[in-house]
């Protein structure tokens, strides 16, 4: 079972992937992919090979022509306890002194909760921080990326859906927290200036300073959850809202998303989106005059084509 609201009627799994802590998923009738977080039992806690996972699942359908959305959610509920769970964030469990750790500790991460030994007190491999290269591939990916959270929002996991472009939330079970300061991290970038961006100053640092635990419906009514629907409905409405992305204009919507990362995405914004703007540029007659003017070698000839106003 991937997940218990999950319809294995409407998907096809991706081939080609050999993931262990997410499923990759493409919808039978429509350009849509689901994304999922995959550890129930530890609320979708990512470690260093989920973040690898989860960007190569990301870089792939990026790359897809014919898919046009991508859902990212968390599978459920946890076989232990019945709690669903978005992503609690990092895996505290094996963050050592400088980020956390491959390989070497997802062994002793694995083993039941009373029977761990300590965290070793030095690196026993490059620490990692990856995941803020999986916010930059979200904010990037010229599609909408929508966030869909069937229970807990935490830390890390609540900097991802506050990235994605959309969020819409399970009415029962979605809860969101940020705990970065209870556990000495801070997502001083996305996580916290771009939340304050969707729910104002106050709002903001009252998530980050108070850490209060939100419902979906309170969510909602801050800016930073767009629909909080019935737990039963959430993938299906995540679906109906995938078709409607996938109905519109690709190069509409790709314009749209940037122009609206562009005023806090700086100059790397206005580089994202002049790159489509060149995109289209390349389109036109005029440029392959300038092209082929200069393979021809001679003189571009730009006469016909009028300065617009
Ligand atoms: C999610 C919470 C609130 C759920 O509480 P609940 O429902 O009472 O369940 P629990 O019994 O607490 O949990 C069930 C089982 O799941 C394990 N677990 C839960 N969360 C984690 C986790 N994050 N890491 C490891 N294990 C986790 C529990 O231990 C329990 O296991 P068992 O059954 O074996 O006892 C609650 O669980 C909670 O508060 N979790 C911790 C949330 C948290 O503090 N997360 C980390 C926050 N920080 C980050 O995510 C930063 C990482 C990051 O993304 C980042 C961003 C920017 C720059 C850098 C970084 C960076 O990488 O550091």
């Amino acid at each position: 079972m991937v997940s218990a609201i999950f319809d294995p009627d409407r998907w096809d799994p991706v081939e080609g992937f050999d993931f262990r802590d997410v499923t990759y998923h493409r919808a039978r009738e429509q350009g849509t992919v689901r994304i999922a977080f995959d550890r129930p039992d530890v609320r979708n806690a990512f470690r260093p090979r989920t973040v690898d996972e989860l960007a190569t699942a990301l870089d792939h359908a990026k790359r897809q022509t014919d898919v046009g959305c991508v859902l990212l959610t968390g599978n459920g509920p946890s076989s232990k306890d019945g709690g669903w769970a978005f992503s609690s964030g990092g895996d505290q469990r094996i963050r050592g002194p400088d980020g956390y750790q491959y390989e070497e500790d997802e062994e002793r991460a694995d083993q039941p909760s009373g029977e761990r030994s300590e965290p070793r007190g030095r690196a026993s491999s490059t620490g990692r921080l990856h995941i803020l290269e999986v916010q930059r591939a979200i904010r990037f990916m010229p599609k909408p990326v929508v966030a869909v959270v069937p229970g807990w929002a935490v830390g890390g996991g609540h900097s991802l859906h506050v990235v994605c472009d959309m969020t819409l939330a399970s009415e029962e079970h979605a809860k969101f927290l940020q705990t970065d300061p209870d556990v000495a991290s801070f997502d001083a970038g996305f996580g916290s200036a771009y939340l304050a961006q969707q729910v104002g100053q106050k709002k903001a640092r009252e998530v980050f300073f108070l850490g209060k635990t939100y419902s979906a419906e309170e969510a909602a009514d801050m800016g930073m959850v767009n629909e909080a629907v019935p737990h039963d409905e959430l993938e299906e409405t995540a679906l109906e809202w995938g078709e409607r992305i996938n109905s519109k204009s690709p190069t509409a919507m790709r314009m749209l998303k940037y122009a609206f990362n562009m005023d806090s995405d700086g100059l790397v914004g206005q580089q994202v989106f002049a790159g489509e703007a060149t995109r289209l540029g390349y389109m036109t007659d005029e440029a392959a005059e300038g092209r082929d003017a200069f393979v021809e070698g001679r003189e571009p000839d730009f006469d016909e084509f009028p300065w617009h106003y």
